[in-house]
């Protein structure tokens, strides 16, 4: 089974893209490789972001890698967080805050369409290409749910009466942005593989 790096911290998205695929990758994150390294994230635009943790862990390594940016992006508030979405409320990775934020800026509002949007980088012949999925839904009113992570307690994904928080991991895989991202990076590397 070939190795396949996902330069993550993020052990919440190393379950779901492992749920996500066919055992036919092995996939190992950034803390399981013994890599300790912050990566930077500076970029105004999820690919550059996704661009620099890929090539960042690439550069290190000299393993093949992939990596993933991710933002909720809702229509109400000119598409914020976006790409700001992990440091909204200030501290990096706080979702309580974050939420408690959107909720309160969504205070009142009637339009609460928003959509989840995932870039992957691959690193390919030592460059960056990308796969992209978007998951299109609604802000809640209150959070629901104590699965998933960062903002599912709020996202209600179009296609269902369910908070991504309320649903099982295999369940929030039939909607999420970040598994459709990872269908096409499965499509390529069958093909390229
Ligand atoms: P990396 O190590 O991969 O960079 P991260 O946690 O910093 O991990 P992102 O910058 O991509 O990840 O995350 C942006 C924010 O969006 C962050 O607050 C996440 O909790 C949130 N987020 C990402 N994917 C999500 C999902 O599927 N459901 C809910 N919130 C999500």
């Amino acid at each position: 089974m070939p190795d396949l790096l996902f330069a993550t911290n993020n052990a919440n998205k190393i379950r779901e893209i492992r749920d996500g695929l066919p055992p036919i990758w092995n996939i190992i994150g950034l803390k399981e490789a013994g890599i300790n390294v912050e990566i930077p994230e500076p970029h105004q635009t999820l690919q550059e972001n996704a661009a620099e943790k890929a090539t960042t862990i690439f550069n290190l390594t000299g393993i093949a890698c992939f990596s993933e940016d991710t933002g909720l992006e809702v229509d109400a508030l000119n598409g914020s967080p976006g790409v700001h979405s992990a440091r909204y409320a200030g501290e990096d990775g706080n979702a309580r805050a974050n939420m408690e934020k959107l909720l309160h800026q969504l205070n009142g509002v009637e339009n609460r369409t928003a959509r989840f949007r995932t870039i992957i980088a691959l690193m390919w012949n030592g460059e960056p290409i990308f796969f992209e999925g978007v998951c299109p839904g609604q802000i809640a009113t209150s959070p629901r749910g104590d699965g998933g992570f960062g903002y599912d307690p709020i996202f209600i994904p179009e296609g269902s009466t369910l908070h991504f928080a309320e649903m099982p991991m295999t369940e929030k895989n039939k909607f999420s942005h970040r598994k459709k991202a990872l269908q096409k990076l499965l499509t390529f590397l069958q093909s390229h593989g």
